[in-house]
């Protein structure tokens, strides 16, 4: 039997089982926050299926509730678990040839707390007791266990960040003076970046949601709660997105069959997104009142800056795949695209998400542009924006890696049917969300609020009827491409098919054009200095506006409004 030889695989590479956890563990997160997407589109169609949800789900009491639970196990559980797999994963296996190996104790507490803090806030999230969106703002009030079990959840990536970390740390310590390998040095970069982020969260969390969930403050300060949040709310996104750039730059272009064309390029990215992701967060703030606008201008001009490794990682990315495409035998301006492997899911998710990203890449630099931020603020164009984002461009770059990463951390084998329901998932994907864009981005120009029941008011937003056209369609699509997706997902997962050979498979590293060589590489690879101007760009951003805020403070009391 082929099962035989399986357990050697799993003693000698005991991180890929709990690699295994973190991606399972988030993509059922997905399944169940995706599912109320397709209600979501329809209301943004003017259609209220909500009656039918509440007879399949009994728990539902609301279409917020709903939204919650959408926006939390979306946008926060599912991209949080990938990047403490992703992240965690490549680097590893990098390393693992030099000799260093994890603290998987490290990161299996990680995988308690996760579970753990997950489980503690979906309690009051299923009970209709923390209705308060996936951004809470004071007053709106939840249940203690909402914060602290979200708490717990986040505080789960950071152990995983001191787990690579340390592999890092002991990578130094074994090859002095040498660089670090570029897997490595993104996941590197990628957590220091994420701990700096973190922080505003954590002391919004520790010293004013939990103490006052708990009843032991009266109030908080609206403000205040909301600057700290977006200190974290912003690099969130980078958080979410730094992990499918690393699939795109280190494992893409091999799926391709090319090459990345340039180390040096890819490490700069990481870099950029280092010193910049943070110190921008006012740019959510712009219609915030009690922020000076010189600073809110600040930061508008550092959030145009964190664009620019986005633009690199384009052209960088698109460079590698023309070259595949050249090595593939195609000719011309356009002939590399038709002989790229597009049979392969695993090569069509994240280059259809590549694509949705150009427009999205596009509305954010809208967004980002201070006075005309109040043409869209707070419409649908905001989520039209970021399902391009993370809803198309993140989530379909993991649905691609699983056709590769999940046999080769189980051993279990890519079926043809299952391949080609992978297939027509990610496809079905693509379409839904990209009609999607146009319906919610079109209606947010006729100022439909996002976070809002509108199929409850059919009359409120009747000159819309165009583009509700576009979102009931989309909700249909949606929903098709969940189910051929995770069809696919747990059709691979719960085969009992085995094989050493599949287990045994390498990791699609790309080789790379331009090596990592050079006074840039070693100029870049100085993580601590880099670490600390990025700490000195955030205070410079936010301390004189925060001191402000701590030395003024007016809480006001909590309110339950569901
Ligand atoms: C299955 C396909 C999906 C559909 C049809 C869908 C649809 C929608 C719609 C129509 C909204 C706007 C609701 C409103 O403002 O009232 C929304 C909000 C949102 N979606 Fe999705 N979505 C899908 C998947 C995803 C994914 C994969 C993510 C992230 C990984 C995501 C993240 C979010 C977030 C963060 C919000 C904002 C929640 C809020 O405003 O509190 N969605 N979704
Ligand atoms: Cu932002």
């Amino acid at each position: 039997m082929a099962v035989r030889g399986l357990p050697q695989v799993y003693a000698s590479h005991p991180e890929k089982k709990l690699t295994l956890y973190y991606l399972t563990l988030g993509f059922i997160a997905l399944l169940v926050g995706s599912l109320f997407g397709p209600f979501q589109a329809l209301n943004y169609g003017n259609v209220d299926a909500y009656p039918l949800l509440k007879r399949l789900l009994p728990f539902v009491q609301s279409y917020y509730q709903g939204l919650t639970l959408h926006g939390v196990l979306n946008a926060i559980v599912f991209t949080q678990l990938m990047a403490m797999a992703i992240m965690f994963y490549l680097p590893a296996r990098e390393l693992a040839p030099l000799g260093v190996k994890p603290n998987l104790a490290l990161g299996w507490i990680a995988w308690w707390m996760a579970f753990g803090g997950l489980l503690l806030a979906a309690w009051p999230l299923l009970a209709n007791e923390a209705s308060v969106l996936y951004t809470f703002y004071p007053p709106l009030q939840g249940h203690w266990a909402f914060y602290l079990g979200a708490t717990v959840f986040v505080a789960a990536s950071l152990v995983v960040g001191l787990m690579v970390l340390g592999m890092w740390l002991r990578f130094r310590k074994l090859h002095p003076g040498k660089v670090t390998p570029l897997a490595t040095y993104m996941a590197v970069t990628f957590w220091l970046m994420w701990f700096l982020a973190s922080l505003g969260l954590v002391v919004e969390a520790v010293f004013f949601l939990i103490p006052w969930s708990f009843g032991l403050i009266q109030g908080v300060d609206p403000l205040l709660a909301r600057t700290l949040f977006w200190w974290t709310g912003h690099p969130i996104v980078y958080f979410w997105l730094l992990p499918a750039y690393a699939l795109l730059y280190l494992v893409l272009p091999r799926i391709a069959g090319g090459k990345l064309i340039s180390d040096p390029l890819a490490r700069l990215v990481f870099l950029l997104f280092l010193l910049f992701s943070v110190p921008v967060g006012f740019h959510h703030q712009y219609a915030d009142p009690g922020i000076d606008p010189t600073w809110k201008f600040v930061h508008a001009v550092l959030t145009l800056f964190v664009a620019v490794p986005s633009l690199i990682t384009a052209f960088t990315i698109a460079a590698s795949l023309e070259l595949a495409g050249r090595n593939r035998g195609g000719k011309g301006l356009f002939g590399w695209i038709p002989v790229l492997p597009w049979h392969n899911p695993a090569f069509v998710a994240p280059v259809l998400g590549l694509i949705a990203f150009i427009p999205g890449g596009a509305g954010g630099i809208v967004n980002a542009s201070y006075s005309l931020n109040y043409v869209v603020h707070n419409t649908a164009w905001v989520p039209g924006h970021f399902h391009l984002q993370v809803g198309t461009l993140v989530t379909m770059t993991m649905m691609g890696a699983v056709f590769w990463l999940i046999p080769h951390l189980t051993g279990k084998p890519l079926s043809e049917p299952i391949r080609k329901a992978g297939l027509a998932g990610v496809w079905l994907w693509f379409v839904g969300m990209m009609v999607m864009a146009v319906g919610l981005h079109w209606q947010g120009l006729l100022f439909v609020p996002r976070r809002s029941y509108i199929a409850e008011v059919p009359d409120a937003y009747a000159h819309t009827a165009v583009p509700m056209v576009f979102n009931v369609l989309s909700g249909i699509i949606l929903l098709a491409a969940i189910a051929f997706f995770f069809y696919a997902l747990f059709a691979l997962l719960l085969q009992g098919r085995r094989e050493v050979a599949v287990a045994e498979s390498e990791v699609p590293f790309t080789e790379v054009l331009s090596n990592g060589q050079g006074r840039m590489v070693a100029l870049m690879d100085r993580v601590w200095f880099w670490f600390a101007l990025a700490v000195i760009l955030v205070a410079l951003a936010y301390l004189p506006t925060l001191v402000q805020l701590f030395t003024n403070m007016n809480p006001v009391p909590g309110m339950r409004v569901w």
